[in-house]
């Protein structure tokens, strides 16, 4: 159940509603009615016991259309970016680990075999992977270059008319359940994409167990040992970094929206707790203090949402540039996770429990904070905007 207030809820305070476009706000409601009927009641026991139904959620999701939703052709629907990114908020107000499912499978996976893949592997993969029939995982990160993905040891080398893979990734979303995986490599023409099937000899995607954050996501290792692929696996024209990153550009933009979803429900539960406990003989809602929180946390939620529309109507605009989108990866990531930690306060030692999504929300930006790009990375991103500076390497 979503929490009921008897109050104006925070983002109506804001009027968001008159900036979306009604079909935009029709998909944005379609997505909220499923996750709200199907996955919300399920969620805490799938957190709980760190174990999701990848398959059966994938299937869902792609019979809903959110699966690389903002693409075209290829049984994707090819929606605008803004209502792609309404989809996200209502995703992740249930669970980062829904949105990242759908971030990495139609933003990363998808999005990497659509802008730089070849026909065939479009062909291939595309239409099953709209419909969740097959799941797709994105390996940059390793367990020794993160945040500076040059510095990947993975390495393709030619043998003959094929080529051979080495290296592990590490962090990779989907990974132990994927169907394919595209995976970034060195090679001798600079770093490149491969879209590797995963039953091939070689691989192997161990998950990473314990986590404490996005329980509700599956999270792996892959380990590429000696990988024979044949030239027709390789992302064909993109050569260089920029492959990579092109594809987090749509991610990150997903995650601008997404993390605003987590923030209203944290904020929506603690309004609806906050009136319903009694505390000195009056509601908790009635204290000053209280209402200071809110009103600062509405606030906060409200400039994120601002911010999140703009970049969506200059996304649709094709004017979206790189920097713009870590300004609202960092505003709202941030944000969303000072509120959830906010909220917690208020909820007292309530808080702490899974009866209320709160630090589990919390638990989980403390993800998004890290993925996609850390807060540092995109404060440098900042930087070197205005600037014209760079300041990612010592010395440079
Ligand atoms: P730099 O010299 O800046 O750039 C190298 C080449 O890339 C181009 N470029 C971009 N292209 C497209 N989009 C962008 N955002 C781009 N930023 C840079 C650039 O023009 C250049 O092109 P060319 O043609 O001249 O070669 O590269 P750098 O090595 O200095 O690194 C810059 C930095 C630190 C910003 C970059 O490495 C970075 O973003 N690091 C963070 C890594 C990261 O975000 N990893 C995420 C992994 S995936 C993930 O986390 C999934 S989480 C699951 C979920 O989403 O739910
Ligand atoms: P590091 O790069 O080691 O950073 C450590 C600290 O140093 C951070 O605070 C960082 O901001 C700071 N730092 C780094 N560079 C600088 C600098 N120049 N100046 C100052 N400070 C700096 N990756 C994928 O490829 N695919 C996935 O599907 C994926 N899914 C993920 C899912 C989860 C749940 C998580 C937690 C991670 C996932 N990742 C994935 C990995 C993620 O992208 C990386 O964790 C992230 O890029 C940061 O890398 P790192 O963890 O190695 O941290």
């Amino acid at each position: 159940m979503m929490a009921k207030t008897r109050g104006t809820a925070p983002l109506t305070l804001f009027a968001v509603d008159t900036l979306i476009d009604p079909q935009d706000a029709a998909i944005r409601d379609t997505v909220r009615k499923f996750v709200t009927d199907r996955i919300r009641p399920r969620i805490e026991d799938w957190y709980e016991a760190g174990e999701i139904p990848a398959r059966e959620l994938a299937r869902e999701l792609g019979e809903l259309g959110v699966l690389g939703m903002h693409l075209d052709g290829y049984g994707c629907a090819g929606t605008s970016a803004t209502a792609y990114g309404l989809a996200c908020m209502e995703l992740e107000a249930v669970d980062s680990g829904l949105r990242s499912l759908v971030s990495v499978q139609g933003s990363l996976a998808m999005f990497a075999i659509w802008k730089h893949g070849s026909e065939e592997q479009k062909q291939q993969w595309l239409p099953r992977m709209a419909t969740g029939e097959a799941i797709g995982c994105f390996g940059l990160t390793e367990p020794d270059a993160g945040s500076n993905p040059a510095g990947m040891r993975t390495r393709a080398v030619r043998d003959g008319d094929d080529w051979i893979l080495n290296g592990t990734k590490m962090w990779i979303t989907n990974g132990s359940v994927a169907d394919v995986a595209v995976v970034w490599a060195q090679t001798d023409e600079g770093i490149c994409g491969f879209v590797v099937p995963t039953d091939t000899p070689g691989f192997s995607a161990p998950p990473i167990r314990r986590k404490l954050s996005l329980r509700a996501s599956v999270t792996s290792e892959l380990v590429l040992d000696g990988v024979r692929l044949p030239q027709s696996a390789i992302l064909p024209v993109v050569r260089g970094l920029s492959g990579p990153l092109s594809c987090l550009n749509e991610a990150r933009f997903g995650i601008v929206f997404g993390a605003l979803g987590a923030a209203r429900d944290c904020l929506e539960a603690t309004i609806a707790y906050a009136q319903e406990r009694e505390i000195f003989d009056k509601p908790l809602a009635a204290f000053q203090l209280t209402q200071a929180k809110l009103a600062d946390m509405s606030l906060e939620l409200g400039k994120g949402m601002l911010l999140a529309l703009h970049t969506g109507r200059l996304k649709d605009q094709g004017a979206l540039e790189p920097h713009q989108i870590s300004l609202g990866k960092l505003n709202n990531v941030r944000e969303a996770l000072a509120i959830a930690r906010e909220c917690r306060t208020v909820l007292g030692a309530a808080g702490i429990t899974l009866d209320y999504p709160v630090l589990r929300h919390a638990n989980n930006l403390e993800s998004v904070l890290t993925y996609e790009g850390t807060s540092e990375v995109h404060q440098l991103v900042l930087g070197r905007a205005l600037t014209g500076q760079s300041a990612f390497r010592a010395g440079v």
